[in-house]
C-alpha cells in the first residue's frame, strides 16, 4: 500500500518563491498545488509549478555524466569525469595562461542553493578574470546605479507593493513575468489590491501587454526611449517645484546637478521623440508626485537597452526626490533573514566596477566578470588571455544571449569545454564533458537571493522532496568535487550546515532562526513588512545617497547626442516577450507547458502587416545585421507601429541535442538575431530593444 504524504516547498522556478503543497507516495508525485498557508504567497502559483512534475520524470533529463566520442555520447563514472574535467582545464591553462578559461554562469544559479553556497570558491579556484553570466542579458544597470547610489551593488530598493497608492511600471510585464527584481507572489493580485483601495497603476510599454491590459492606463513608447521620458517626468516636476526629498534630504548630495540635467529635457521638446504627449507626460509627473505614496518601478525593458544603466538611475532619482525612497509605499529596503547586503559589506565586498575592460572589446567588468556580450570575441580573437576552454554552470547562452550563432561558431573552436547542466541543449551539446545535476524536487531549497528582493520580509528552508538516486550528484557536490580536485581544498560543510551558520547570524534574533527553526515551519516564517533604514543602511564613503554619480551624469552626453533622425528609417524595432508558459530556454521538454497553438510568432501591427501585404499566420523572413529566421507572423494591434515581437528562448531545432519535445515544437531564436554590437555603452549589458529587422513575405 502507498502512504500519501505531504511536502511543502518554495517554488525555484521564477522569482516569485510561491509556495507549494506536494502530495506524494514514497516514489511518486501525486498533485502540486498551492500553499494557502504560506504566509507570502497565500496560495497562488502559475502553471509552471506544475511542471515540477513534468521536469522530474523527464525522460531526457539527464542523470551521469556524459562524454563526448568520436561516436557519439557516452556514459561514465564520476570520478573519471571530475578527473578529465580538471586535467583538461589545468592543461588549457598551463599552455595559454590562467585566463584561457572562460565561465558563463546562468539564471538558475540564483535559484539553487548549493550553486550559490559553492559557486563562489568554484570561481575562485579557477583563477580567471573572464567570468560572465546571465547578469548582463538582464540587471546588470540594477546594480550599477545600486552601487554608485547606496554603496552596494545588492542595495536594490523593491517597490512597496502592498502599500503604495501609484505604481508607474516601465518596461515590465509582472502579470506574465510574476515579478523580476521584485519577489511578490500574485502580482497580478497585488495591483488590484492597489486599485481597489482606490490607488492607481499605470504602464509605458511599447506592447498593450498582459499587465498593461488591467493597469488604469498604457502608453506605448517607442524602445528605448525610457531614459528621455524619466528625465522630462524629473524636468516637470523640477519645473513645478513638486520636488520634496523628506527626510532624506539632508543625507542625499547631488540634487543640484540633477536639476540642471532635467532642465534641458521638457516634455515640449521630447515628447515626438518619446512618442507620448507633453500633456500625458505632464500629468504622469503631476500624479505621481502629488500621489500620497509613490513607486516607479522599471525592468527588463529598460534595463536591456541603449540606456539600461540611466534608466535605472532616473527611476531610483525619480522616486527620491518624490520622497518615496525608503519610505513605505515607495521603494524601499529589505531586511532578509540571511542579509547578503550586511554580510558582503563586512568582507569589503560591496561590488566594483570598471576595474578593467575585456581583451577584445574594452568593455567594463563589474564585480569580477564582464558583459557577456563580449564573450564569443574573446573566444574568437587571437591574443594573450584567449579563452580556449569554457565551463557553463546551469546556463544556456546559444539561445539566452546576443548573437547566438556567432557563440555557436566560437564554442567550436575551444580546446575544451564542460557543462553542468541537466539537459544536452543548444549550449551543453559544445561540451567535451556534460556533468548532470540533480534538479527542483530534489534539492534542498532556500532562497537566498529573492528574499533580498522581496516585498516583504519572510523566511523558509524546504528539504529534498526525494533523494537524490545513487547514481546522480547535486550541484554542490559537483564544484565541490571540482574545487577539491583544482585547489585541493574541499568545503566539509553540507549546504544545510552552511545554512544554518547563516541563518544564526540573521538580524532577527528573537525569533532564534536555524535550520531546525525553519524546519518547524515548513510553510515559512513572517518577519514582516519592509522598515525604513536609511541612512544607517547607506554604503557610500561619505555615508549619502549619492543621487548624480558621475558616471550616469556623464552618460547625458552620449544620450543627447543620440540623434533620433539616425535610426534606422526602413526597418522595423525588434523587441522581446515573455510568456507565461515558458521559463527562458529550458521548460520546453515539459509536455504540461507545450499544449496549445504554436506560441513563438512575432507579433506585428496591422498597419506595418499591410504594408508588407502579409496575411496572419504566413511565415515571414526576418533579418538583421548579423542572421535571419524564418517565422509566423501574428497581425495585432497590441503591438506599436514600427516595433514587431518575438518570444526568447526557442531555437530547438538546432542538430545534436536531445530534448523531444522541445525539438518537435522547435520555433526560432530571436537571438540568432541580437547582435553583440547593440549593448549599453555604459554598462556593457545587452540592448534587446534596439534590433533594427527587415522583412520578407516568403
Ligand atoms: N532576446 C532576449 N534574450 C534574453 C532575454 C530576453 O528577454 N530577450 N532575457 C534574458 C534573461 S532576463 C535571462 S535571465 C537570460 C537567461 O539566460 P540563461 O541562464 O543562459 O538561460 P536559461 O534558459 O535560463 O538556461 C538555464 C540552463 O540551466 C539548466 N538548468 C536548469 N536548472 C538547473 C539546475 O538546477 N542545475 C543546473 N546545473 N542546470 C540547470 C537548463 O537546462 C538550461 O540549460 O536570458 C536572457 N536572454
Ligand atoms: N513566464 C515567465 N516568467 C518569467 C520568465 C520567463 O521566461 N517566463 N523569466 C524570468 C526572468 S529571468 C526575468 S529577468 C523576468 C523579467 O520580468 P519582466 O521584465 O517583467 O519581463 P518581460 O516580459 O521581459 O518584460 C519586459 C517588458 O518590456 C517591454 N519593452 C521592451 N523594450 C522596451 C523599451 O524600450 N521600453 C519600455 N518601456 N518597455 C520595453 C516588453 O514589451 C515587455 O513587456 O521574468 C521572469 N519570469
Ligand atoms: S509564479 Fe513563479 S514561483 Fe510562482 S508558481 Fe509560477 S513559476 Fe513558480
Ligand atoms: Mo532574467
Amino acid at each position: 500500500m502507498k502512504q500519501t504524504q505531504t511536502h511543502y516547498r518554495t517554488c525555484n522556478l521564477c522569482e516569485a518563491m510561491c509556495g507549494l503543497v506536494i502530495e506524494h507516495s514514497d516514489t511518486e508525485i501525486l498533485s502540486i498545488k498551492g500553499d494557502k498557508e504560506d504566509p507570502f504567497s497565500k496560495g497562488h502559483i502559475c502553471p509552471k509549478a506544475l511542471a515540477l512534475k513534468d521536469l522530474y520524470y523527464d525522460k531526457d533529463r539527464l542523470k551521469t555524466p556524459l562524454k563526448r566520442t568520436a561516436t557519439g555520447w557516452k556514459e561514465i563514472s564520476w570520478d573519471d569525469a571530475f578527473d578529465e574535467v580538471v586535467e583538461n582545464l589545468q592543461k588549457v591553462q598551463k599552455k595559454h595562461g590562467q585566463n584561457a578559461i572562460g565561465l558563463y554562469r546562468g539564471n538558475p544559479n540564483v535559484h539553487n542553493l548549493g550553486l550559490m553556497l559553492y559557486g563562489s570558491a568554484f570561481s575562485k579556484s579557477l583563477g580567471t578574470q573572464q567570468k560572465y553570466s546571465a547578469t548582463s542579458v538582464d540587471q546588470l544597470p540594477h546594480h550599477i546605479a545600486s552601487l554608485k547610489m547606496f554603496g552596494h551593488q545588492m542595495m536594490v530598493p523593491v517597490p512597496d507593493i502592498d502599500r503604495t497608492n501609484y505604481m508607474l511600471i516601465i518596461g515590465g510585464n509582472p502579470a506574465v513575468s510574476n515579478g523580476s527584481m521584485m519577489t511578490a507572489p500574485d502580482f497580478s493580485g497585488r495591483l488590484k489590491a492597489l486599485q481597489k483601495r482606490g490607488g492607481k497603476f499605470i504602464v509605458i510599454d511599447p506592447r498593450y501587454t498582459e499587465t498593461a491590459k488591467i493597469a488604469d492606463q498604457h502608453f506605448f513608447i517607442k524602445p528605448g526611449k525610457d531614459a528621455l521620458l524619466l528625465l522630462s517626468i524629473l524636468h516637470v516636476i523640477f519645473d513645478n517645484q513638486w520636488e520634496n526629498l523628506g527626510v532624506l534630504a539632508s543625507h542625499t548630495n547631488g540634487l543640484e546637478t540633477i536639476k540642471s540635467i532635467a532642465l534641458d529635457f521638457s516634455p515640449a521638446k521630447t515628447a515626438e521623440e518619446i512618442g507620448i504627449s507633453a500633456q500625458e507626460i505632464k500629468n504622469i509627473a503631476k500624479e505621481f508626485s502629488q500621489a500620497s505614496s509613490a513607486v516607479c518601478y522599471g525592468r527588463l525593458g529598460v534595463s536591456t537597452q541603449e540606456f539600461g544603466g540611466t534608466c535605472q538611475w532616473l527611476i531610483n532619482v525619480l522616486n527620491s526626490i518624490t520622497g518615496n525612497l525608503d519610505t513605505q509605499g515607495g521603494a524601499m529596503f529589505t531586511l532578509p533573514a540571511i542579509d547578503l547586503v550586511r554580510m558582503s559589506a563586512i568582507t569589503g565586498k560591496t561590488g566594483s566596477f570598471n576595474r578593467r575592460q575585456s581583451r577584445v572589446n574594452n568593455l567594463p567588468e563589474f564585480s569580477g566578470e564582464y558583459p557577456v556580450a563580449a564573450l564569443a570575441d574573446e573566444i574568437l580573437v587571437p591574443g594573450e588571455g584567449q579563452i580556449k576552454a569554457m565551463i557553463t554552470i546551469a546556463g544556456n547562452p546559444v539561445l539566452s544571449t546576443p548573437n547566438g550563432q556567432k557563440l555557436e561558431k566560437a564554442f567550436e573552436t575551444l580546446d575544451f569545454m564542460v557543462a553542468i547542466d541537466i539537459y544536452l541543449n543548444e549550449t551543453s551539446k559544445f561540451a567535451n564533458i556534460i556533468l548532470p545535476s540533480t534538479n527542483g524536487l530534489e534539492t534542498a531549497h532556500y532562497d537566498l537571493i529573492f528574499h533580498q528582493l522581496a516585498v516583504r520580509n519572510t523566511t523558509k528552508y524546504n528539504e529534498a522532496l526525494f533523494e537524490r538516486k545513487a547514481i546522480q550528484r547535486h550541484d554542490w557536490e559537483i564544484l565541490n568535487a571540482l574545487t577539491e580536485r583544482i585547489s585541493g581544498q574541499k568545503n566539509p560543510a553540507t549546504p544545510e550546515a552552511m545554512l544554518d551558520y547563516l541563518l544564526q547570524k540573521s538580524p532577527y534574533t528573537e525569533q532564534q532562526l536555524s535550520v531546525k527553526t525553519l524546519k518547524k515551519h515548513p510553510h515559512g516564517i513572517d518577519l514582516g513588512p519592509l522598515q525604513s533604514c536609511l541612512p544607517q543602511r547607506l554604503y557610500t564613503d561619505n555615508k549619502k545617497i549619492n543621487i548624480a554619480p558621475k558616471l550616469f551624469v556623464d552618460d547625458i552626453q552620449r544620450l543627447k547626442k543620440k540623434n533620433s533622425n539616425t535610426d534606422e528609417k526602413h526597418s522595423l524595432m525588434l523587441i522581446g516577450r515573455r510568456q507565461l508558459r515558458n521559463n527562458n530556454s529550458w521548460m520546453h521538454n515539459a509536455e504540461l507547458l507545450m499544449t496549445g497553438r504554436e506560441r513563438c510568432t512575432m507579433l506585428i501591427h496591422p498597419e506595418d502587416a499591410s504594408k508588407f501585404n502579409l496575411n496572419n499566420h504566413q511565415k515571414v523572413r526576418v533579418s538583421s545585421r548579423v542572421s535571419s529566421i524564418d517565422i509566423p507572423v501574428e497581425i495585432s494591434s497590441e503591438i506599436m507601429q514600427g516595433v514587431v515581437s518575438i518570444p526568447h528562448g526557442f531555437g530547438h531545432h538546432r542538430e545534436g541535442i536531445n530534448m523531444t519535445l522541445a525539438e518537435e515544437k522547435a520555433g526560432v531564436s530571436i537571438n540568432d538575431l541580437t547582435d553583440t554590437n547593440d549593448i549599453d555603452e555604459l554598462t556593457g549589458n545587452a540592448d534587446f530593444s534596439r534590433t533594427a529587422v527587415t522583412i520578407q513575405a516568403i
